[in-house]
Order: C-alpha cells, then structure tokens, then sequence
C-alpha cells in the first residue's frame, strides 16, 4: 500500500470525505493513481466490491474469480430456484452466527422397528404404514420436556432465553422446488399414528407450494431425517430463532454379541446439533441418551404419554 512519505495514504480531502462519508476507510482502498493516490472511483470499486447488496431478501456479494469458468469448457446459467433463494441467507445466518456443536449417535430400535411393522387398525384388521420418523418425533417431544434449554430461543434484544411451553416440532421437506422446514403443532397431543398422517399431509402440501407460510414459523426444534434416502451421519445446520435440530440417518442392521450369542440388531444413526452458547456438551450427550431410552427397548414405557 503506498502512503506519503510520513506514512499517511495518499488522497485529496475530497476523496477521503466521499469516502468516509461511505463508511470507508481510505487506508484499506488501494489506490490506482500516481504514488498510490487512491481517486473517487477506487472508492466506488471498493465499496462495490465490499458491500453486500440486499436485494429484498437475496444477500449477493460480489466475488472475483480469477478466471471465468467458461474458459474451462462448456457451461449452462440457471436461475436459482426461489425457495433455495430465500433460505440461503437463512443458512447463511445460522452458519455464521451460531456456534454449532454436532454429537452423533447410534440408537438401538431393535424392538420399536419390531412394533412398528407390526402395527394393525383394531377395527380394520389393516397394516397401518408409520414411518420411524413419526416414534422419533414422539421421542424428541419426551426429550423436549426433560430438556427444556433446547425447546428455546434467545432473545439478543434482552438478551434472555426464551423458554417455549408448545411442542411444535419441524420437519426438512425435500421439495422439488428447495428444503422446506413446516411445523407440525402440539405433537405433544399426538397419537404415532395421527403424527404419521400430519407428516403425509404437510410434507404433500409443501411439494404442492399450498402450504402458507406461517407454518414454517414458530417451532420447538427440527428433525431433518435423511432415513428414507440413506447415509448415516451428517452435520445439519439450525434452523433459526431455534437452538437444536436432529439429524437422522437411515437404520441398518448390526451384528453384535449379547450372553455369548451372535444376533443381529437394528441401529439407527442420529445427528444432532445445538447451540453451544445455551446447550453444553454434556447436556448435549445426556439428551442423545434419553432420546436412545425413548426409542430402545423400553420404547413403548417411555413413550406412552
Ligand atoms: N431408517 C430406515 N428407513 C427409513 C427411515 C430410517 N431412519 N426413515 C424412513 N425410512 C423408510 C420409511 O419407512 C419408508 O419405507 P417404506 O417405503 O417401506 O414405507 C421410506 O424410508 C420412505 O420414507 P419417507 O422419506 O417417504 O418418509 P419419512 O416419514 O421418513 O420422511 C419426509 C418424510 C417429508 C421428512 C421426507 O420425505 C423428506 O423429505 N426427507 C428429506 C429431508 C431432507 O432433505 N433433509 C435434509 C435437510 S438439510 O439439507
């Protein structure tokens, strides 16, 4: 950066009011004139290059590359779609602004997978179809309660922790338009079956785009379940005011050794990220466990509330 020779960047008073006026520091601006002599268009660029645009709710900044990806072959330009526009600067913020802390953890479901598939209408006789997803909803509701820090907010205007008494839990919709996050409320008042038939409705009338948008408001915390695709482990980001979301992956079968026999067991993956300046790590662990009681063998004690 060259300065005058006692050591102050070069720039008329005009140029250093005009930029000041901006909210620039005339020493951080490289100047392209003679001697370094930054001028009012290397203000302009500077401050171009630097500011972060807010078009309605799109934050865009503007990068240079060095070379344009065209000159590496053949390229095509989308649009990005509307929902993925509107929650990247929601990412964007949870990302940047939340301490994140992932913990993962494998859960037996040996039995409540058991139950589950063998789950029949007592006036019907018919195979009612719930996916594990609706049992996890259930478990985390439970874990909700005996872990209240994580069925909160924080409040940075008064910088208080908001403690919420409702149990509306969201759910990651894959949508083909983008990921949708619609609550489903009082889960707490739900039957597994019932939580099953709310996660068919509001999961069709996200992909319809008929879902309005105060459902994706007001939640407890977010399951983010990847179980009917695969994988196991992953780091799911928040989904702000809340302060943990749960990651699930899909279940597998294990081989393990129990009184000297060899059987095999159903182990579900899970994934879950808090806030480190409400949740402690310890915390964090003592809920993986609790959410494993729900859903272990002791699933249907645990979970009749
Ligand atoms: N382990 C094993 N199998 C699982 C499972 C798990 N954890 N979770 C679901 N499955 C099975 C279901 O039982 C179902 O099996 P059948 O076809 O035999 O009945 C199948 O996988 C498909 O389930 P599903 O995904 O349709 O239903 P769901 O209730 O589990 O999930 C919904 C509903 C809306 C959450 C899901 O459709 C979806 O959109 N998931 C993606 C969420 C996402 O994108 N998260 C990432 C966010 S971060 O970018």
């Amino acid at each position: 950066m060259k300065k005058s020779k006692d050591g102050i960047k070069l720039a008329s008073p005009k140029v250093r009011k005009f930029a000041r006026e901006l909210g620039a520091n005339v020493v951080q601006i490289p100047g392209t004139q003679r001697a370094g002599r930054v001028s009012e268009e290397d203000v302009k660029n500077f401050i171009k290059s630097q500011v972060t645009v807010n078009k309605g709710s799109i934050e865009k900044k503007e990068y240079k590359e060095e070379f344009s990806h065209k000159e590496f072959g053949e390229i095509e330009l989308k649009d990005i779609p509307r929902v993925k526009r509107l929650s990247g600067p929601q990412l964007v913020r949870s990302w940047t602004e939340i301490p994140h802390v992932t913990q993962h953890d494998e859960i037996d479901v040996t039995e409540m997978e058991q139950f589950r598939s063998s789950l029949y209408d007592y006036y019907s006789g018919e195979l009612i179809k719930v996916t594990p997803l609706a049992f996890i909803a259930k478990a985390l509701v439970s874990a909700l309660k005996e872990f209240p820090n994580f069925n909160a907010s924080i409040d940075p205007n008064q910088n208080k922790i908001i403690y919420k008494k409702y149990f509306h839990i969201g759910f990651a919709v894959d949508t083909p338009h983008g990921l949708m996050v619609p609550k489903i409320r009082n889960v707490d008042q739900m039957s597994i079956k019932e939580i099953g038939e709310a996660l068919k409705k509001t999961s069709k009338l996200c992909r319809e785009l008929k879902i309005d948008k105060k459902d994706f408001f007001g939640g407890s915390m977010t399951i983010s379940s990847l179980g009917g695709i695969g994988g196991t482990f992953f780091t799911p980001i928040i989904n702000p005011p809340e302060v943990a979301i749960l990651g699930v992956g899909k279940s597998f079968d294990r081989l393990v050794k129990i009184k000297n026999k060899i059987i095999s067991r159903k182990i579900l993956p899970i994934s879950l990220s808090y806030d480190h300046r409400i949740i402690d790590g310890a915390e964090g662990a003592r809920f993986c466990v609790y959410l494993g009681k729900c859903l272990g063998k002791d699933f249907a004690f645990k979970l009749a509330v």
